[in-house]
């Protein structure tokens, strides 16, 4: 569903009514909506093929399975991810019907992975939070989905992404690192203009209605009428939704294996084993029902007697009083799911021991474990250790139990489900702040001005970077890939037509490459950082340093590069570069550290330099730099209008060579001399286009 919440506090809570339209006229559609605005929510109306291959389908045969780690369950289906899109953009359009700019729109769950980017290209200024409710898997069971990468995209739509655990958001991160591309700096991932944050936020539970209930006459009314199960036995509790990740059948094995272990608590315990039905139309959860069933009756013909049976089993919803009741009565509670976002249920039966007896057992592939590390820990998939577990539950003295789970109690009482919305939705309003915070990003205003001045000016100095400033990045630094857009050779062509006017490409390309991806009739062209100047039809070389450095470098970098998939080595007139954009992220990270290492060694006390681009390590001279070029320039005339935009280290030594008066401007983010900053290469070059 998604929640909306704008400045007047009033909200809406948007989902799926649970019926098919199919069946609907649109009498009974109208009557829908009006019966539900009275409770606050709107419907999203889906069809009968729309609620099998979205729902059913993509949702939860694709996603819900793989994200819980059951990959051979997953289905990749055409049809499946048509109807997902489909749907998304379903809820988007009843979203934008409540969603104005001032609203704070929350998209909750692993159904709507697609809806912030699309709300956010129908309404770019609105807050918009996404939460996710199950695990995110580790990149390397994400990267199995065909379309890992529309989804990381659909989530960048968000201001904020959230999960429940730590461990979620890092392999979130590197999924936006290894699939997209994107770094992140301390969970905040640039991208768009924007700031994406991702964090984790603890679901909690409603902890008053839990910690109360049991007191309450019906409650105990109902305690009392279950009392047959009391007598002379101790209870087991286990609720689950009827699901492959909640580990069912393990559980059964253990406890099969516990009453082979020990006959002595033959007649002394019950397990009295809850199953939700849930998505009853999927394959798999029928099969599920009926894996259950058998072992559950295997058990109990096992091991019943006359007057007692190990497993009291129920496939049904209970009412929550019964709920509440059973969760009060139970000495042990066993949640063992073999892998679970967060798990409500551990912490509702602990809430409801207002007595602080009672043992929890709990699977460390909960998200809840992270919180409930008083609870007895087991992995799921090891029977012999969760049969131990129960014993030593069954067997805990009472002080103990008290003593665990008291500690239980005093913190998921003060997270509760309230904490954690307010918390949640104050963290996303910070993310305004956020946005706004960006440093000195050009506004409308500067660029009137910005205009204002050039159209005054006689003699106009403009000096332009060109990778990751005309030009986004590509794979590889060949020619073919980083030829510029016509768009802006026809806005370089239409700067330098204007005779008021010189335009200076400066670059740290070779010279020969810089010359065929322009027209170089009354353009400059600085080569190299400074290496080169091509001046009035001629290139005239800069450096004085000599090039014998070079031989032993190369070698140190080949050895690099051949231990380095991914990786290659650029050579050019005065400097080797060592690239390695493609080279997987935690692999380069490593290498390039070693690297400067290595060469630093190599290179201390000499005329040479290790400096560090984008996805780049460049080795040249030390006094061959934009600055040194720029000041050459500047000594040249006198210049009425400076205008210099870059992106990388190499800009800044340009930046600092500038006078201050100098409209300087970095594009991207990270600390710099420039006075402005722009987000994007389409940013430059609206700007270029724009000045007359
Ligand atoms: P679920 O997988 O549904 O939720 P869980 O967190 O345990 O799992 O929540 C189940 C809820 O259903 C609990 O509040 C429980 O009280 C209720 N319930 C269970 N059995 C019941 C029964 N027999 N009768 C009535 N009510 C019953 C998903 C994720 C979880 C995550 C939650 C919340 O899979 O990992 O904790 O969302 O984010």
């Amino acid at each position: 569903g998604v929640s909306t919440v704008s400045k007047s506090k009033d909200s809406v809570w948007i989902g799926w009514p649970g019926i098919s339209s199919n069946v609907l006229t649109k009498k009974d559609k109208q009557d829908i909506i009006n019966e539900l605005k009275k409770h606050g929510c709107h419907p999203v109306f889906l069809n009968d093929t729309q609620i099998q291959n979205y729902y059913f389908g993509y949702s939860n045969t694709t996603l819900w399975p793989l994200f819980h780690y059951f990959t051979n369950m997953a289905r990749y289906e055409d049809s499946f991810w048509r109807s997902y899109q489909e749907a998304n953009e379903l809820f988007c359009t009843e979203t934008i019907k409540f969603a104005d700019e001032s609203a704070r729109v929350w998209v909750h769950d692993y159904q709507l992975m697609l809806l912030p980017k699309m709300l956010r290209n129908t309404a770019p200024r609105s807050l918009i939070g996404f939460f996710l409710h199950t695990p995110f898997p580790s990149y390397e069971i994400f990267r199995q989905l065909p379309q890992r990468r529309e989804l990381l995209e659909g989530l960048l739509g968000a201001d904020l992404v959230g999960f429940h655990t730590y461990d979620y958001v890092r392999h979130f991160l590197t999924s936006i690192s290894h699939g997209l591309g994107l770094e992140n700096h301390l969970g905040s991932i640039k991208h768009n203009n924007r700031v994406v944050k991702a964090d984790a936020f603890p679901i909690g539970i409603d902890y008053k209605k839990y910690a109360k209930n049991p007191k309450t006459r019906s409650v105990k009314k109902l305690v009392q009428s279950f009392d047959i199960f009391k007598k002379h036995n101790k209870i087991i509790l286990a609720v689950d939704r009827a699901d492959y990740s909640k580990g069912i059948p393990a559980r059964l094995d253990a406890y099969e294996l516990f009453l082979q272990q020990n006959q002595n608590y033959h007649g002394k315990v019950v397990m009295i084993l809850l199953a939700v039905p849930s998505r009853e139309n999927v394959q798999e959860y029928q099969q599920l029902r009926e894996t259950i069933e058998q072992k559950v009756s295997r058990i109990n013909g096992n091991f019943s007697t006359v007057d007692w049976s190990p497993i009291s089993y129920r496939y049904q919803s209970l009412p929550f009083n019964e709920l509440i009741a059973l969760y009060s009565m139970a000495d042990v509670m066993m949640v063992t799911p073999l892998r679970d976002g967060m798990n409500l249920v551990a912490k509702e039966y602990v809430a409801s021991h207002h007595k602080s007896d009672g043992v929890l057992v709990l699977s460390e592939m909960a998200g809840a474990a992270s919180e409930l590390s008083e609870a007895i820990q087991v992995n799921p998939n090891d029977t012999q250790q969760v049969s131990n577990a129960l014993v030593t539950a069954l067997k805990m003295p009472a002080k103990e139990q008290k003593e665990r789970m008291r500690a239980m109690q005093r913190r998921i009482s003060t997270y509760t489900i309230s904490t954690w919305a307010d918390d949640y939705i104050g963290e996303l309003e910070y993310s305004r702040d956020r946005q706004l915070k960006q440093p000195g990003h050009l506004r409308d205003t500067d660029l009137t001005q910005i205009a204002k001045v050039y159209k005054a000016a006689d003699k106009r100095l403009i000096l332009l970077d060109y990778d990751g400033t005309l030009k986004n990045f590509v794979a590889s630094p060949s020619r073919s890939l980083a030829h510029p857009s016509s768009r802006v050779r026809r806005a370089i062509r239409k700067l330098t037509d204007n005779k008021q006017n010189r335009i200076i490409i400066v670059s740290g390309r070779p010279k020969n490459v810089l010359e065929s991806f322009f027209e170089t009739k009354g353009l400059g062209l600085i080569a190299e950082h400074g290496g080169w100047v091509f001046d009035a039809g001629n290139w005239v070389k800069y450096s004085l340093t000599p090039k014998r450095w070079k031989r032993p470098i190369k070698s140190i970098l080949e050895k690099y590069t051949s231990r380095t998939p991914g990786s290659i080595v650029e050579e050019k007139d005065f400097a080797l570069v060592w690239h390695y954009r493609n080279v997987s992220p935690d692999l380069a990270f490593v290498r390039k550290e070693e690297l400067k290492m290595d060469l630093q060694g190599q290179l201390s006390d000499s005329e040479i330099g290790v400096f560090e681009g984008n996805k780049i390590i460049e080795i040249k001279p030390k006094n061959m730099h934009k600055g040194a070029i720029v000041a050459e320039l500047l000594s040249q005339d006198k210049w009425d209008f400076i205008m210099a935009i870059g992106d990388d280290y190499t800009d800044e030594d340009m930046f600092r060579a500038l006078p201050e008066r100098s409209y300087s401007i970095r594009v991207g983010g990270g600390d710099t001399a420039a006075r402005y900053q722009l987000d994007s290469v389409d940013e430059v070059i609206n700007l270029l286009a724009n000045l007359k």
